[in-house]
């Protein structure tokens, strides 16, 4: 009797430690989730599909800031047949003619090297399941058009990027 309940006493104990232990362990695992959280939010992701769409259509940036956009092909289509890049327009640009230009520039990713004075920054073009990060500093305030500029997309893959003025 008294070997058993010393045992059971034992495997209690065993347990409430192994509780401990296992509590200890998840707290380090939220801290670390939180870091990279906080890395994240710094970044903006805008993910890009075999729909034509781009995630994220609309953000706002503070002038001078420094911007960084992480740009995810998500879609199975070839590069070729259908790749996808983050063109952001300089203000002011004509979307519709940059995207009917660009269709013409397969030789330089779609980026056509007569408006390249229209192009603020932009992405590599990006097969399936490639992923490209572009930093730059947030222009002066104002409404800049980005697009993707595979021929045919800039119809529905398009949003802008608000620059706010800083306080
Ligand atoms: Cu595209």
């Amino acid at each position: 009797m008294r070997t058993l309940s010393n045992s059971f006493f034992a495997l209690l104990f065993a347990s409430l430690l192994m509780v401990g232990c296992g509590g200890e362990s998840a707290d380090t695992a939220d801290a670390a989730a939180d870091v990279t959280e906080e890395a994240a939010t710094d970044a903006i992701v805008i993910e890009a599909n075999d729909m034509l769409q781009f995630s994220v259509t609309e953000f706002s940036v503070t002038e001078g800031e420094e911007v960084t956009i992480v740009l995810q092909n998500v879609g199975q289509m070839a590069k070729e047949m259908g790749g996808h890049n983050l063109v952001i327009l300089t203000e002011g640009s004509d979307l519709q003619a940059f995207g009917i230009a660009a269709a013409g520039a397969a030789d330089t990713e779609y980026i056509p090297a007569d408006l390249a004075d229209q192009v603020f920054a932009a992405t590599a073009l990006l097969g399936p399941g490639e992923e490209y990060t572009l930093t730059f500093t947030a222009p002066a305030a104002g409404t800049y058009e980005f697009v993707c500029s595979f021929p045919g997309h800039f119809g529905t893959m398009r949003g802008v990027m608000t620059v706010e003025a800083a306080m």
